[in-house]
């Protein structure tokens, strides 16, 4: 059982570095996690709309997202069923290169972003989470596109940026197979929030679930 050693040897030298927030577990797996079935997408008809309290509304087919500026990056996630998978290779899109850039233009009332994906899904974060470097729009892991269960063709990304601890959160607040942002004033639970889990989903704090402390 060598993975069994490899990945007890890995949690280690995690917790060695304080990068294993508390109750997690390494996993050297990645697993895969959702509510419902795996969406099939057809790029030709795909599109990723930008809108609420923005300047102006956008709507981006895949030809034109694959056009705006890309960035890499790697993070530590944490699953809120305690799995941690450590330094995942991503690439795609900073929201943050997007607002510097003037791809997107909040409108200063906005405080709140709530990411939709296919079936509804929805996940909902404070602006400045998503406008961080650990949060990051992904086509890719690990050099290739997405897989159909990790999210194809995109997804958020919520992680930490190894050794860089900040405003932290569980996996889920990344949507797979996210086709919108919207900006707004006022906070909007989304699909787990609403269901238990914790509406802010600090990692080092153990916000799970929303009974589980403030
Ligand atoms: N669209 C959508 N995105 C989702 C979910 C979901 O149910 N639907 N589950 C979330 C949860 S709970 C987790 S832990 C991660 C899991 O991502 P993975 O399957 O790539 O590990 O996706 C998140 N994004
Ligand atoms: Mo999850």
């Amino acid at each position: 059982m060598f993975d069994q050693r490899e990945r007890r040897d890995l949690e280690k030298r995690m917790k060695e570095q304080d990068r294993l927030p508390p109750g997690q577990s390494a996993t050297i797996k990645f697993p895969v996690l959702h509510y419902g079935p795996v969406p099939k997408t057809d790029l030709a008809t795909w599109d990723f709309r930008v809108f609420g309290l923005v300047a102006d509304e956008r709507r981006w087919t895949w030809e034109e997202f694959n056009q705006l500026p890309r960035t890499q990056i790697i993070l530590d996630i944490h699953c809120v069923t305690r799995w941690s998978k450590f330094n995942t290779v991503w690439e795609g899109v900073a929201i943050s290169t997007l607002v510097k850039e003037g791809f997107i233009r909040p409108r200063p009332e906005a405080k709140f972003v709530v990411q939709h994906c296919e079936y509804n899904y929805t996940t909902n974060t404070p602006i400045e989470f998503v406008l961080q470097d650990g949060f990051i729009l992904a086509t890719h892991y690990d050099g290739q596109p997405l897989s159909p269960d990790h999210g194809y063709p995109l997804r958020g990304v919520a992680g930490v940026i190894p050794g860089r601890r900040g405003d932290d959160k569980y996996f889920w607040k990344g949507g797979k197979w996210l086709r919108g942002l919207e900006f707004r004033a006022d906070d909007k639970p989304g699909f787990w929030e609403r269901n238990g889990y914790h509406n802010q989903a600090d990692v080092w704090r153990e916000q799970r679930h929303s009974w589980s402390g403030f």
